[in-house]
């Protein structure tokens, strides 16, 4: 969703709170805000940060439904009209949220409580996209907003052949094509829904960093690394350690997976001493590559079963896949998700007008209206969504009673996190248990299940990390709009070693064509959650009594690991995110070794395949 205040807590409260996956514009200045501290005679006082605190916080409140509500219909029904209310309520949101950041700057240099000063901190960072403190510049910020969310959710593509496609569609027979032309086609097809969008990201760039500076950030990267409970700085450093550590294990697989891909598609076409073609694996962005399995696949040690196949078997429809997700949640001991989760939600495309497909999950009213908004394809990929998901809603629900500053993830990983770890415990014993499947594999099979897990997870990360050293370098000027797209290619060759298939046009705008750009949500999120959740899982896990492998291990049914997840998830972010992680972990620092333990007989069994080769991008 785009948001609603954009105001960090408020973003992450009205941004994570409004959905699982989603940011951005909003804009007019709000010049009357009923909590101007101004107004109060100095010196100010903590009983004026405590009367500032408890009006804003019933001005949050009311703004993140009206802002809610408005984007919630405009991405379910996308139309100039429903473009213009988002974007009205956006604006005000970023308004108020300008608003709310400058008069909690006045009590820098007062004495205030902790919890107060913590407020304060959340009140002047949260914003994801701040407008300049100028009517006109906020209103077009918004609209900026809106327009691209727009060009995105309602772009298609017609074939060669005359089909036009969805982005969903395209997605589909991306994931099952071994057509080196027809996937060329696919992969070209979709940009071309971008470079119509560049000009505005440009001018939505401007105006966004000028929103920064007015809060006194160097520009809108820095002010998003500063919401760590750490300095900016640090966060950075942060990010480049844990991806050292997991760097190894990434380049073998990257290592095997060309070599295999060399194999079928002739080494011409895939050369053995470079990046791969990005739409040789299996997905639109090449950032989750499990859609390939079956090239890549260890012999003699295929697991023997497809989640999507058993799915087919079983009649799941799209409704039975969220049940089961939510059952997964429920086995914990968390409560049903409630009645109007059921009927407000939208599970499937509809075929009669444009809705913005890219999954999200959303606190409508910072309480019991949880709801998620997905195109459901029945596939064992979209099964894992869901449960990510439905992390997101569990999550909202479990800090809905914390002050609204405070509802949202210790850090933005953590929302991330949360589903995509408990679909780590949807293992074979599980899906035997839940009737999925007949027979669990035995562990000569594990091979072909971390290689599946891997493909996703592993070749995710250094996705997660590009996005927003991207957007980094954007937002400091390091990268100009006629760099856009050759900064892009270049951030994606260095740390995927992926490479654009055909020379790029030169009006091309590549990142617009990945939904987070246009829709200005951070993406540094889903690299933290890729290292956070395989911890989760690991320390649940423990706390579960689990004695078998951790690739093996799954909570299912356990009410202790649940019981300690709902503790960090109650907490919401009243305390920095080191003191939640250690709740369950046990550790303030995150680290990347539970996956590399995950992983490691894959390691090993990789480093022998890749012996003799040479790899390297
Ligand atoms: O956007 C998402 C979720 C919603 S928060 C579906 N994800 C990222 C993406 O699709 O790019 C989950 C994995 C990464
Ligand atoms: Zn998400």
């Amino acid at each position: 969703m785009k948001s609603i205040l954009k105001i960090t807590a408020i973003a992450s409260a009205l941004t994570l709170a409004l959905s699982g996956c989603n940011q951005e514009t909003d804009t007019t200045t709000n010049t009357q805000s009923a909590t101007n501290v101004s107004e109060v005679k100095a010196p100010l006082t903590s009983a004026d940060a405590e009367a500032f605190l408890s009006k804003v916080e019933k001005e949050i409140n009311a703004l993140n439904i009206e802002g809610a509500r408005a984007e919630w219909i405009y991405q379910n029904f996308i139309t100039e009209d429903t473009a213009a209310l988002s974007s009205e309520a956006a604006q005000k949101s970023t308004e108020a949220g300008v608003s709310f950041a400058m008069e909690a700057a006045k009590f820098d240099d007062v004495e205030v409580t902790a919890d107060q000063r913590r407020k304060l901190n959340i009140l002047k960072q949260s914003l994801v996209i701040p407008a300049p403190q100028d009517s006109a510049k906020s209103a077009e910020l918004a609209k900026l907003g809106a327009d691209m969310g727009a060009m995105y959710g309602k772009g298609t593509y017609t074939t060669k052949a005359g089909e036009d496609l969805s982005l969903v569609a395209m997605s589909r027979k991306m994931a099952t094509s071994r057509n080196y032309e027809e996937l060329l086609e696919l992969w070209t097809g979709w940009r071309e829904v971008s470079p119509e969008m560049k000009p505005l990201y440009a001018r939505q760039v401007e105006l966004a960093n000028e929103g920064a500076n007015g809060l006194g950030y160097k520009d809108l990267g820095a002010m998003w690394r500063s919401n760590y409970d750490m300095p900016a700085d640090d966060f950075a450093k942060e990010l480049d350690r844990l991806w050292g550590q997991v760097k190894p294990l990434y380049d073998d697989l990257h290592c095997y997976v060309r070599a295999e891909l060399g194999e079928h598609y002739g080494e011409d076409k895939v050369p053995q001493d470079g990046p791969i073609p990005a739409h040789l694996l299996g997905n639109m962005w090449a950032q989750q590559w499990g859609n390939i399995y079956d090239l890549v696949a260890p012999e003699n040690a295929d697991p023997g079963y497809d989640v999507t196949e058993q799915l087919a078997k079983h009649n799941y429809d799209e409704i039975q896949m969220v049940k089961g997700a939510e059952t997964f949640f429920t086995s914990l001991g968390f409560d049903p998700l409630p009645e109007t989760f059921w009927t407000r939600s939208l599970f499937t495309k509809p075929e009669d007008r444009d809705v913005m497909c890219h999954a999200s999950a959303w606190s409508l009213d910072g309480q019991d209206d949880i709801r998620i908004k997905m195109c459901i394809q029945k596939t064992g990929e979209e099964f894992a969504t869901i449960h990510h998901e439905l992390g997101h809603n569990f999550y909202q629900r479990a800090y809905k009673n914390q002050p609204v500053f405070y509802q949202a993830s210790a850090n933005d990983g953590f929302h991330e996190a949360i589903g995509d770890t408990i679909a780590l415990s949807v293992t074979p014993k599980y899906l035997k248990e839940i009737g999925l499947i007949d027979t669990i594999p035995d562990e000569s099979k594990d091979i072909g299940l971390l290689m599946k897990m891997a493909l996703d997870k592993v070749a995710f990360i250094p996705f997660g990390l590009l996005v927003d050293q991207w957007r980094w370098k954007v937002f400091s000027g390091e990268v100009t709009p006629e760099n856009y797209n050759t900064a892009w290619w270049e951030l994606r060759e260095k740390y995927q070693g992926v490479a654009a298939p055909v020379d790029r046009d030169a009006n091309a705008f590549d990142p617009g064509a990945k939904y987070h750009v246009p829709a200005n949500t951070p993406y540094s999120r889903y690299f933290l959650a890729h290292i956070q959740q395989f911890e989760f899982h690991r320390a649940l896990c423990e706390i579960a009594g689990n004695t078998e492998a951790i690739h093996r291990c799954s909570i299912y049914n356990n009410k202790e690991a649940g019981s300690k997840l709902n503790q960090m998830l109650e907490m919401g972010s009243s305390q920095p995110w080191q003191q939640a992680y250690k709740v369950v972990t046990g550790n303030e620092q995150m680290d990347a070794t539970a996956i590399l333990d995950y992983f490691a007989p894959l390691h090993t069994w990789l480093k022998e395949k890749n012996e003799g080769r040479t790899c390297g991008f």
